[in-house]
């Protein structure tokens, strides 16, 4: 609704709508789209009865919670946990967000995708601390209670697991939803302490060049990054969305090292070890690892691709019959900025330029928005960021050349959503 709509009191609009009719309304109020979905000539006859109280205006409402939930009613939009190995291990697995559900560009914590290599541990910030260590002039032990007292900083970033939308890596194209495909990706304002001013503290040996990450979870998660990422941009997360970091999420600490790989943020952080080389942890040798056409692979294929995925309409919806559609998802790069999307209806044919939704932050997530009127012909919608570093999105095309056919990770290539005559949308190849 714009501000002109917005301004018009109660009265003035029920009046609008009876004299003018809600279509004429609707044109006036969004000159660029006209009319959007016009209402039935039956609700407009109606429209009197409808003035009269519904049932839940004739009573009290009820008492506010201590802690508020989403509405009865959007008890589906949920995440879906699956686990590859839970009989071996049990915790591990991944659930993912429910993309297609979302709008704006924030994930609500409770629906922030989870990983685990070993369970949610259950952390009493009371007993948790935070060790440096290794070539530093003054090893330091924090309790979460030190940590709260230090000066925060307050970012948007994105975390993506590497394996996000590896299923479009397999041959055929898995008919699937946005939230299966590319679920592995969530969006949150963290809060928490630059990790430079505690290294610096710490006096970081100028021999050393790279840093260690240790989890408090039974997987004692742990991955080796530069150190000078730990003096640039990472920090120690402590607040998500504004409230302490979920569980899920790594409370009562979690490393953020913004546009890096998701395995990368390690949570429950316990351990920070300064050294002059990678570690070559358990979790960084076999795993997290790019595989490429000769059989050779990238090790510490760190930054994220530039990419953005159409979540609205998107894989295993139905669009209900021909109009105004409003094209809209999310676009981000793990090197900075979003300066462009593209939407493209005829399956790359044609782009055009989409409107960027809300502030484009560095390595986090924006919405795109694309207005399109469905004529109900077959299309398929595809999606193309750049970024500002003037990198763009690859093909599938391009993306298939660079690795091998068995690599899963890092997969930023464009998707393509089909829309069948009858408003069926499914995952394709394009
Ligand atoms: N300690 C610890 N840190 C971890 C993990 C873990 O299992 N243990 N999973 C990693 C992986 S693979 C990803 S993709 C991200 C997921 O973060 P999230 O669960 O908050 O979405 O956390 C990373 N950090
Ligand atoms: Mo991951």
């Amino acid at each position: 609704m714009n501000d002109k709509e917005q301004g018009l009191t109660n009265t003035q609009t029920e009046k609008e709508i009876k004299s003018k009719g809600r279509r004429h309304f609707l044109k006036q109020g969004s000159k660029t789209v006209g009319v959007i979905v016009a209402a039935s000539a039956a609700a407009l006859q109606n429209a009197t009865a409808q003035v009269a109280a519904p049932e839940w205006m004739r009573q009290p409402g009820s008492l506010p919670k201590g802690y508020g939930q989403p509405s009865k009613f959007e008890e589906k939009v949920q995440r879906v946990w699956g686990s590859g190995y839970a009989t071996v291990s049990p915790g591990t697995g991944a659930s993912r967000t429910p993309l297609q559900s979302l709008n704006g560009s924030i994930t609500p914590s409770g629906l922030h995708f989870e990983r685990h290599h070993n369970g949610i541990p259950e952390i009493d910030p009371e007993k948790h601390e935070l060790i440096i260590h290794g070539m530093v002039r003054q090893p330091l032990v924090f309790s979460v209670q030190d940590l709260l007292r230090y000066p925060m900083v307050s970012r948007v970033h994105f975390i993506e697991c590497a394996g996000n939308s590896g299923g479009n890596t397999l041959a055929s194209a898995p008919l699937q939803n946005v939230q299966a495909i590319h679920g592995l990706f969530s969006n949150t304002e963290w809060t928490g302490i630059p990790l430079s001013l505690l290294l610096t503290e710490a006096g970081v040996d100028p021999q050393a060049s790279w840093m260690l990450a240790e989890g408090a979870d039974a997987a004692a998660m742990s991955r080796s990054f530069p150190l000078s990422k730990g003096m640039n941009d990472a920090f120690l997360a402590l607040y998500q969305n504004g409230e302490r970091i979920r569980p899920e999420q790594g409370y009562p600490l979690r490393l953020l090292l913004p546009g890096y790989q998701g395995n990368m943020n390690v949570k429950w952080l316990r351990r920070l070890k300064v050294t002059n080389e990678p570690t070559h942890t358990k979790d960084e040798t076999s795993k997290y690892t790019n595989l490429l056409p000769d059989g050779k692979a990238h090790q510490f294929p760190f930054v994220l691709g530039v990419k953005s995925i159409i979540t609205h309409p998107s894989g295993e919806t139905t669009m209900p019959g021909k109009g105004f559609y409003e094209i809209s998802g999310l676009a981000w790069s793990g090197v900075g900025r979003i300066v462009k999307v593209e939407v493209s209806t005829n399956g790359g044919l044609n782009w055009q330029e989409a409107k960027l939704d809300g502030q484009a932050h560095s390595k986090a997530a924006v919405r795109f928005r694309y207005p399109w009127n469905w004529t109900e012909s077959p299309a398929i919608l595809q999606s193309r960021a750049t970024d500002e570093e003037g990198n763009i999105q690859p093909s599938r095309a391009s993306w298939t050349a660079i690795y091998s056919p068995a690599n899963r990770f890092h997969n930023n290539m464009i998707q393509s959503w089909s829309i069948a005559a009858d408003g069926g949308v499914n995952n394709v190849y394009a």
